[in-house]
């Protein structure tokens, strides 16, 4: 029986899934669509022949209109679809960031705490990228040595009007704080944010790029280059340093054309084809997980939580300056 998916939200990173469950991914469909905006549900719907549309989540869970929800809302609506769904024991895929704060975030946590085992997996796709995983195996492996630091740089071509200082923080950090200590097999201990010179070209209320310095547990530190207006294309890279070598991830690849003295290699201009194995694979496997009952392969909301406590220090360390600590309790069991 394939899986009945409700889309929950069909703004730009919703319509991309739509199409990715209708076209790429096996196993499952788009039974329904939840969204209030009426001409982004029509155009949703027309990619997922057959869907429903509803404008509240609640209705479609009380048509039983889904097997599983992919909550695709922008962050701050995640906390009213997560609570009905998870009422409802319903397999959740949801879009980062888990919540708003970290306060939230703990209440779904301890909602979900009630269910028979977690049953929400968060939209960290980077762990699904081919070179992240990688680069985490020769982590592990120390064939290189130990890793001792991370230099990193994500990068996006512009962002729009209602981009805000803290959501360099909260929408694009938020991967970082996510991907990098699980590539070093350790948690963030403390955020600093420093300001370099500003890009004249950035949204005249941002003030960027920032540079962020993460320190971990077991000592690694990372310097993370954010920048939201760097204009020719898309791009997040990492070099990791070893003991004994360097490795790199999210260089250019593809392709070199060399022509009137040039040599040129295309570069990507959004994270939909930056990183759209990533997303597939992600999503096939959260599929494949809820149809043979695991529920969840991947980031849980623990780790949701984790990276909320993160971007609150790094908030801090935005506004206010200064080395911000992050305090994590332990892990439950039940997040194992
Ligand atoms: C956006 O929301 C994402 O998740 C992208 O991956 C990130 O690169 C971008 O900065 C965010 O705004």
């Amino acid at each position: 029986q394939d899986l009945r998916i409700a889309v929950v939200g069909a703004g730009r990173m919703g319509s991309d899934h739509i199409q990715r469950i209708t076209r790429v991914v096996s196993g499952a469909y788009v039974s329904a669509i939840v969204e209030p905006d009426a001409g982004r549900a029509q155009a949703a719907a027309a990619e997922a022949p057959g869907a429903a549309v509803f404008s509240r989540i609640e209705e479609a869970i009380a048509a039983e209109a889904m097997d599983a929800v992919l909550v695709s809302t922008p962050g701050q609506f995640h906390a009213p679809v997560l609570e009905p769904a998870l009422e409802a024991r319903l397999p959740i895929l949801c879009e980062k960031p888990l919540t708003q704060d970290s306060a939230s975030s703990l209440d779904i946590v301890e909602l979900e705490q009630r269910l028979d085992r977690p049953h929400i997996q968060v939209g960290f796709m980077r762990r699904f990228d081919d070179e992240y995983a990688q680069l985490r195996e020769l982590v592990a492996s120390r064939a290189s040595g130990e890793l001792m630091m991370v230099r990193a740089a994500h990068r996006n071509p512009d962002v729009p009007e209602q981009y805000t200082q803290n959501m360099l923080i909260t929408d694009s950090v938020v991967h970082e704080f996510d991907v990098l200590p699980w590539v070093a097999g350790s948690r963030v201990v403390s955020v600093e944010v420093k300001y370099p010179r500003r890009n004249s070209l950035a949204l005249s209320h941002l003030r960027e790029p920032i540079l962020v310095i993460m320190e971990l547990e077991n000592g690694v530190l990372i310097d993370l280059e954010m920048n939201v207006n760097v204009q020719f294309g898309y791009q997040v890279t990492t070099e990791a340093v070893f003991e004994r070598g360097i490795a790199r991830t999210g260089e250019p690849s593809g392709m070199q054309v060399w022509r009137d003295g040039r040599v040129s290699t295309t570069e990507h201009t959004g994270f939909e084809t930056r990183f759209a194995r990533a997303y597939d694979a992600q999503v096939q496997r959260w599929v494949d997980a809820v149809r043979d009952g695991r529920l969840v392969d991947g980031p849980n909301a623990w780790d949701g939580y984790l990276v909320a406590l993160c971007c609150e220090a790094g908030v801090r360390a935005l506004t206010d300056g200064g080395v911000q600590s992050v305090v994590a309790p332990e892990r439950p069991a039940f997040y194992a």
